[in-house]
C-alpha cells in the first residue's frame, strides 16, 4: 500500500484530500455519511468576525458541468465556530482548515490573531471571494494589496498560513510572488471564476447578485494551468482546487504541482465524492508502483 501521508508546513495530513471551503459546511451533513476521519483535512466555510445571513436567493445557478453561487459568505461568525463547532469537528480524527476573510487589513489581522488561538491545524485566509462587496477580490487582484493584507496577517498568526487565491487575474505567478514575499507558508488555489447567467425569458439576471463565482469540472482545466503556473513561481507548498472529482483528477492536479488537493462542487452531486477519489487515488498508486503519493507533485514531464 502506497504511503499516502503529506507533510503541509509542518503539519501531518494522512492523505492529500481536503475539502474546499464552502462546500462542506462544518461537516455535520457529510459526516452521515461517512468518517470524516477518512479525509486529510476539512476546510471549513468561511469566516468572517461577524455573523453574516449572505445574499438573498437565488443564490446558485447550475451552468453545462458547474455551478455558479453567490452565497455572499454566509457564517455563524469566528466566536461561535470556536465555540460550537470545533468541538464537534476534533471528534474525528482530521486536520482543520479554518478559512478567514474580514473587509479590512486590520479585519483579516484581527480575525487571523483569534483563530490562531484557537484549536485548529491551518489557516486558510480567503482573499478571493467573488460574491462581497467590501474586502475579497479586492485584496486579492492587486499584488500591492496581497502583500498589505497577507503581511498584517502573517505578523499575528501562530498557525501556518495558507493564502487563498483568486483566478480572476492576468497573471496568478505575479500574485503568488506577492503572497510569498509578505509571508504566506503555503497557498490554495483556484477560487471560482467570475461569471453571470441570465434568465432569457425575464431577461433579468438568475442570481441576486448578478454575478457569481463558477466552480465545478468546468474550471478544472484552469486550475490545473494555475497551478502548474504557481508551483513554478513560488516554493511554498500549494493545496490544487478547482473541479476536481476522481482520483486521476487528484493525480493530474498533484502533477501540476499540489501538495494536497481540496474537492468541493463535486461533493453537491455525491457527498461521498471526497473518499471515493481518495480509494481511487490509492488505487492509481498501488497499480503504478508509486510508493508515496508525495512523489506526483510538480512531477508533470514538461
Ligand atoms: N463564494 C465563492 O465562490 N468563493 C468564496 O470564497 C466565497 C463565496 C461565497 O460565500 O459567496
Amino acid at each position: 500500500m502506497a504511503d499516502l501521508r503529506v507533510n503541509f508546513c509542518g503539519v501531518e495530513l494522512k492523505n492529500p484530500v481536503t475539502t474546499a471551503s464552502g462546500t462542506f459546511g462544518f461537516g455535520h451533513e457529510y459526516g452521515e455519511f461517512y468518517d470524516l476521519g477518512e479525509l486529510g483535512g476539512i476546510g471549513v466555510k468561511g469566516l468572517t468576525p461577524e455573523e453574516r445571513l449572505g445574499n438573498p436567493a437565488p443564490r446558485i445557478a447550475e451552468t453545462p458541468m458547474g455551478i455558479l453561487n453567490c452565497v455572499g459568505l454566509q457564517n455563524p461568525g469566528v466566536d461561535r465556530f470556536i465555540a460550537e463547532q470545533i468541538p464537534f469537528l476534533r471528534q474525528y480524527d482530521t486536520r482543520i482548515i479554518a478559512n478567514v476573510s474580514g473587509t479590512s487589513v486590520e479585519e483579516y489581522a484581527g480575525i487571523v490573531e483569534k483563530i490562531s488561538d484557537a484549536d485548529v491545524d491551518l489557516i486558510e485566509m480567503n482573499i478571493s471571494c467573488p460574491n462581497v462587496k467590501c474586502g475579497g477580490l479586492t485584496f486579492g487582484t492587486q499584488p500591492k494589496m496581497v502583500e498589505e493584507v497577507v503581511s498584517a496577517a502573517k505578523k499575528v498568526a501562530k498557525k501556518p498560513l495558507i493564502v487563498k487565491l483568486s483566478p480572476n487575474v492576468t497573471d496568478i505567478a505575479e500574485i503568488a510572488r506577492a503572497a510569498v514575499s509578505a509571508g504566506a507558508d503555503a497557498l490554495s488555489l483556484i477560487n471560482t471564476l467570475l461569471g453571470m447567467r441570465i434568465d432569457v425569458e425575464s431577461r433579468r439576471p438568475i442570481l441576486s447578485n448578478i454575478m457569481g463565482g463558477l466552480s465545478g469540472p468546468a474550471v478544472f482545466p484552469v486550475a490545473v494551468r494555475m497551478v502548474y503556473q504557481v508551483h513554478q513561481a513560488v516554493d511554498v507548498p500549494i493545496i490544487g482546487m478547482g473541479g476536481i472529482r476522481s482520483g486521476r483528477d487528484i493525480v493530474e492536479m498533484m502533477l501540476a504541482g499540489a501538495s494536497a488537493v481540496a474537492i468541493g462542487t463535486a461533493c453537491f452531486a455525491d457527498p461521498m465524492a471526497p473518499v471515493k477519489a481518495l480509494h481511487e487515488l490509492e488505487q492509481f498508486l498501488d497499480d503504478h508502483g508509486i510508493a508515496s503519493v508525495t512523489e506526483l507533485t510538480g512531477a508533470v514531464q514538461i
